[in-house]
């Protein structure tokens, strides 16, 4: 008895771990990097809610992006924005610093996940922005 309870408690434990991460997306219909971004999400335990936008220099300024840190989706979560191809490990970082109301790739950097290009890696950052609007690097990821 005292076995199958804590078998039961281990199971009710690891399927909480397992539970999706909330995050919309929103992109152009056209655009292919923002899919496979999103398919990278999906591998990575987010549940995505895609968001086809008509305009999405629109939905940058609502969301508060700024023009330099810009790139193709933007991904809203908790409130803040996840500009470009940022790596799935580097939304959880994000999540976990109060002070800053987004993070972004700026532009489409080879290797980042969704702009994978064969073994072509270009060196990038994820900047995160606080409130005040100044940018910090969140990571750091090397080319080749
Ligand atoms: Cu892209």
């Amino acid at each position: 008895m005292r076995r199958l309870l804590l078998a039961t408690t281990l199971f009710a434990s690891l399927a909480q771990a397992a539970e999706p991460i909330a995050i919309d997306v929103h992109r152009d219909a056209n655009c292919g990097c923002c899919k496979d971004w999103i398919k990278h999400l999906e591998d990575n335990g987010f549940a995505v809610t895609d968001h086809v936008e008509p305009n999405m220099a629109a939905v940058k300024a609502k969301l508060g992006v700024p023009h330099r840190l810009g790139s193709c989706h933007t991904g809203v979560i908790d409130g803040k924005f996840v500009e470009g191809h940022v790596p799935a490990a580097d939304i959880l970082k994000l999540r976990a610093q109060p002070d800053l109301i987004g993070a972004a790739v700026p532009g489409m950097p080879m290797g980042s996940p969704g702009m994978e290009m064969g073994d072509r890696k270009d060196a990038y950052q994820v900047i995160g922005l606080n409130k005040q609007g100044r940018e910090s690097v969140l990571n750091s990821y090397s080319g080749n």
